[in-house]
């Protein structure tokens, strides 16, 4: 029916490449690292901040989002506007995502632990939530509210108190973060809210903010600094958190969006083009990559591209973001061969779309999310599976995860030991403070049966 047209996205042919482990890594499209360095800039917005915290952020605020306002903090009832205006589908929709998403999140807070070691000798661990959470929901290409659920679900359901948030003022919204962010807010529950993005967001969380007296008469109090600050951001937003780190606890880089999906010749070529197409809307440089064992799946999934892309919204953020470096479809020997490419590409999310596709999935180690079949896609995930949607990039799901409530938890120990304990593993503690010539150590516990 609709026209089509050359879509640009390269094949890759790996069945002769012997490599592994790093090379392997290594021959992975991914873009080169981000060329941009924001840490002169941010530094300095820092050393500013410093001095005059609020006049900072309210000129650095008329510079970048062309509004001037008299404190970043939304007046509550902005929030309750919002929402009355919100539209009832998406206000719907937004309820059964929330509901979803907080169900898994209380699912999977971790459980407090106790030990007997012995009679009379008890470690344990317990969860707690940190006191205060700052976190950012950007406003560039595209509005999130569906980050800002993804971000406060989980942090409500480690049980943190004090929860704040910053979004960046929309000159089309009289200097307001976006409507559907303020009416999401309003639905968690959530009432502090700021008009604020990038680097100058961040600096506020971490060391926070005077309040102000408005023109009308109204008070914007203060803003306390955060424990942890989360949610993905431009290169600013990243630059910022990193530096901040330390001060504060952050969660994981997450990056441009990737999509890699792992199938066979069982495929179905329309589903796997539909879902690389979904995730490269979102940025020119996101990545969509195809591993396969089948030249013919290749063949049909270029086919389907060609007639899908022309046909949507944003085809030309589309066909950039296939056709750049970092995406592509990569020609595996095999399936083993295609789990072992999938783990050293680390993907933010993986789709399998082979048969058998629990067994292959289960046997994959690094990504961020892992999408189980041909009815399981990336957008689903996106919204409203249940899962979370801040997820790592650029390989770090090697070693990092999706965002969880451990990212709002920290574990206190607790050791309660009866003297019978302490006595049973006395002489443990003496041979050991000997051998680290810390005397005092075995003495502090010989004084207690002395
Ligand atoms: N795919 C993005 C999240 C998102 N998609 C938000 C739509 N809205 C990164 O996981
Ligand atoms: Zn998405």
């Amino acid at each position: 029916t609709g026209e089509s047209a050359d879509v640009a996205f390269a094949v890759r042919d790996l069945r002769e490449s012997t490599a592994t482990g790093g090379d392997l890594r290594a021959a992975m499209p991914r873009a080169a690292a981000v060329a941009q360095d924001a840490t002169a800039t941010v530094t300095a917005l820092f050393e500013r901040f410093q001095g005059a915290p609020l006049q900072t952020v309210l000129d650095v605020t008329e510079q970048f989002d062309g509004v001037r306002l008299e404190h970043p903090r939304v007046p509550e009832e902005h929030l309750d506007e919002a929402l009355a205006q919100l539209d009832p589908s998406v206000k719907w929709a937004l309820e059964t995502a929330i509901e979803r998403v907080r169900r898994f999140a209380e699912a999977t807070r971790p459980a407090d632990t106790a030990v007997m070691m012995a009679d009379g000798a008890r470690v344990a661990n317990r969860w707690l939530p940190v006191s205060r959470v700052g976190l950012y929901v950007p406003g560039g290409l595209a509005v999130y509210p569906s980050s800002l659920v993804m971000n406060v679900v989980p942090a409500q359901a480690a049980g943190v108190q004090s929860i704040a948030l910053a979004s960046p003022p929309q000159k089309a919204h009289r200097g307001r973060p976006h409507p559907t962010i303020l009416a999401a807010a309003a639905m968690l529950g959530i009432r502090e809210v700021y008009a604020m993005g990038g680097a100058q967001a961040v600096a506020s969380f971490a060391w926070g903010l005077p309040g102000a007296e408005r023109a009308d008469g109204s008070t914007a109090p203060p803003l306390p600094a955060v424990d942890v600050i989360t949610g993905p951001g431009n290169v600013f937003v990243a630059t910022a958190k990193r530096l901040v780190r330390g001060r504060v606890g952050i969660d994981s880089e997450a990056g441009t969006t990737e999509i890699a999906i792992l199938a066979d010749e069982t495929a179905n070529a329309r589903f796997v083009a539909a879902d690389l197409i979904s995730q490269a809307e979102h940025d020119p440089n996101a990545a969509s990559v195809l591993i396969t064992d089948s030249p013919a799946l290749i063949d049909a999934v270029r086919t389907a591209l060609a007639e899908l892309v022309p046909a949507t919204r944003h085809h030309e953020r589309v066909a950039t973001a296939l056709a750049g470096p970092q995406s592509g479809a990569l020609l595996v020997r095999d399936l083993d061969h295609g789990v072992a490419v999938c783990d050293a590409y680390a993907a933010e999310h993986l789709e399998i779309h082979t048969a058998d596709a629990d067994a292959v999935a289960g046997r994959i180690r690094n990504a961020g999310a892992v999408f189980i079949g041909p009815f399981s896609p990336v957008s689903l995930g996106d919204y409203c599976a249940g899962s979370n949607h801040v997820l790592p990039t650029a390989g770090t799901a090697t070693y990092s995860s999706a965002l969880n409530t451990t990212t709002f938890l920290k574990a206190v120990q607790y050791i309660d030991y009866g003297r019978e304990g302490l006595a049973e593993v006395a002489p443990v503690v003496r041979a050991l403070a000997d051998a680290e010539d810390l005397p005092a150590h075995g003495d502090a516990v010989d004084i207690r049966f002395a």
